[in-house]
C-alpha cells in the first residue's frame, strides 16, 4: 500500500489559465492528502496494509464489514486522484491519435461527439462525483458517471480518464459554472497518457 502521495509531474501553476494554482495546491495536498491518511488510518492493523490498492477496490467485499465504508471512500479517494493528476498536464493542445481514437471513434463516432457525450455526462452528474473514460473486459471503451469517490475498478471496468466533477476541483476559480471548468479542463488532458492506460 502506498504511504505518500504521488509526486506531480508537472508544478501547480503550470496548468493556469485553465486550472489554477491554488486549486491544484488545495486539492493535491489537503483533499488528496486527507484521503490518503483516512485509507492509512481505516486499515492499520489489517491484512489490507500489504495489499495493492487496486486488488482492495476491485474486490470490495474482501474488505472487513467493519471498515469496508472507510476503504472504499477513502481507497477510492486516493485511487481516482492518483489517475487524475497523471491525465493532465500543461496544455499541449493534443487530441488523441492511434488505437485509442480508433477506439473513441467505435464508441462515439468521431473526437467531437465523444467530447459531447462526455461533456453531457459530466453535466448531468447530481452532487459529488467523477466522470470516466473505461474499458470493459470486451476491450470496448465506454462513458459513465460515479458518485462521490466509487470507482469505476470496483463495477469491472478499467479507468482511462477521469474528471473530478466535484466543487472542490473548480469552485474557486469557477463557482457554480461547471460548464466552464469542463471545457477549459479539455485543453489539460494529457492524450498520451491516457493512452498509456489502454488494455
Ligand atoms: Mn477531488
Amino acid at each position: 500500500m502506498i504511504k505518500e502521495l504521488p509526486k506531480l509531474n508537472y508544478a501547480y501553476d503550470d496548468l493556469e489559465p485553465y486550472i489554477d494554482a491554488l486549486t491544484m495546491e488545495t486539492h493535491y495536498t489537503k483533499h488528496h492528502q486527507t484521503y490518503l491518511d483516512k485509507l492509512t488510518t481505516a486499515i492499520a492493523d489489517t491484512s489490507l496494509e500489504d495489499m495493492e490498492l487496486e486488488d482492495i477496490l476491485v474486490s470490495p467485499n474482501a474488505i472487513p464489514e467493519s471498515i469496508r465504508t472507510a476503504v472504499l471512500n477513502n481507497g477510492g479517494g486516493v485511487f481516482n486522484h492518483n489517475l487524475f493528476w497523471n491525465i493532465i498536464g500543461p496544455a499541449e493542445g493534443k487530441t488523441p491519435s492511434g488505437e485509442l481514437l480508433a477506439k473513441i471513434n467505435e464508441m462515439s463516432g468521431s473526437f467531437d461527439a465523444f467530447v459531447e457525450e462526455f461533456t453531457k455526462s459530466a453535466l448531468s452528474l447530481f452532487g459529488s462525483g467523477w466522470t470516466w473514460l473505461v474499458q470493459g473486459k470486451d476491450g470496448k471503451l465506454k462513458i459513465m458517471n460515479t458518485q462521490n469517490q466509487a470507482t469505476p475498478l470496483t463495477e469491472g471496468y478499467k479507468p482511462l480518464l477521469a474528471l473530478d466533477v466535484w466543487e472542490h476541483a473548480y469552485y474557486l476559480k469557477y463557482q457554480n459554472r461547471r460548464a466552464d471548468y469542463i471545457a477549459n479542463w479539455w485543453n489539460v488532458v494529457n492524450w498520451d497518457n491516457v493512452a498509456k492506460m489502454l488494455a
